[in-house]
């Protein structure tokens, strides 16, 4: 049987629906989502597998303007995905656009318009227009921009058009044989999927600064044949001050994250977990780049 395999970056600015719309297309929720811009710090590659097809996709940090070392990583990232890609998905918030050169930089318009490969534009959020009539003229606006091959107007969330869109990408990936085995979801460790339960966590309990300023780092994960999983973490904050806010008075806060952290860590598991937390202060961690490369940045 022929089969066609292909890699397919997600690329967008923060906060526009690409780790949704990964997990939509997976059926799992593997890259962490919150209603905060910025959550997602590192690639996460994830395998869709139907059939003769494979996709090998990778969500990517919102692309944004860095102000600090850890962003200039994370738009690192974003540079090496769109290198090693097949096809790249330009997911656009419909609700937030509204013509091409206010929504993106035009040094990223430049440097889609300069990378050699075939975009296709994911119009997302489409579900926030009861009049889909209103579409339009952003649709237009995205075709008089000469970027994109095709445009598909999707909701991630409400899993809208998701057919249209595996078509697409399935029409522009090569002929080949599947790189992965078709039973692995992703080539991430357990590990690294637990940190970012433990970010999202945060992401979900705390605001303004704090879960910017914050980093997890694995330092245990035992798995056991009987009894409960051990996982310990050390969550890195970058300043003193930031400790009581994120222990809370007589450690409430810290215990209502490590519940809700577990409860998400043994749903992704499928298995019981003890999972401890330890708060490490490293002042100014996120323009420190020997601490940067040692949290595997
Ligand atoms: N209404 C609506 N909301 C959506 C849709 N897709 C994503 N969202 C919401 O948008 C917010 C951001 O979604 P994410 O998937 O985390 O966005 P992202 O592009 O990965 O963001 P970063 O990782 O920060 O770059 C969340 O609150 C989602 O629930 C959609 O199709 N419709
Ligand atoms: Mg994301």
């Amino acid at each position: 049987m022929m089969t066609k395999c292909g890699f397919v970056a997600i690329i967008g600015k923060p906060n526009s629906g690409k780790s949704t719309l990964l997990n939509t297309i997976l059926g799992e929720d593997l890259s962490i989502v919150t209603p905060k811009p910025q959550t997602t710090r590192k690639n996460v590659l994830g395998i869709y597998s139907c059939e003769n097809i494979q996709i090998i996709f990778t969500d990517t940090p919102g692309i944004l303007k860095p102000r600090y070392e850890l962003q200039r990583s994370m738009m690192g990232y974003v540079a090496e995905t769109l290198e090693a890609t097949d096809l790249v998905l330009v997911i656009v918030d419909a609700e937030k656009f509204t013509e091409i050169g206010r929504y993106f930089h035009s040094e990223v318009v430049e440097s889609l318009r300069s990378c050699g490969k075939k975009l296709i534009c994911v119009l997302n959020k489409t579900d926030l227009f009861i009049d889909k009539k209103e579409l339009l003229p952003k649709i237009s606006d995205l075709a008089k921009s000469n970027l994109f091959s095709e445009i598909i107007p999707i909701s991630a969330l409400k899993a809208d058009s998701i057919t249209t869109l595996i078509e697409c990408i399935t029409k522009n990936i090569p002929e080949s044989e599947f790189h992965y085995d078709d039973e692995y979801l992703s080539n991430q460790s357990e590990r690294f999927f637990v940190a970012e339960l433990i970010r999202k966590s945060i992401f979900t309990l705390f605001e303004d600064e704090l879960p910017y300023s914050t980093e997890v780092v694995i330092i245990a994960f035992k798995e056991r044949e009987h009894g409960k999983w051990y996982i310990s973490a050390d969550i890195v904050i970058d300043k003193n001050s930031q400790k009581r806010i994120l222990i809370g008075e007589k450690g409430n806060k810290i215990r209502l994250l490590g519940a809700q952290a577990r409860e998400e860590i043994e749903k992704h598991l499928a298995k019981p977990v003890y999972l401890e937390l330890f708060v490490k202060v490293r002042n100014n961690w996120r323009n420190d780049k020997a601490m940067l490369r040692s949290f595997g940045y």
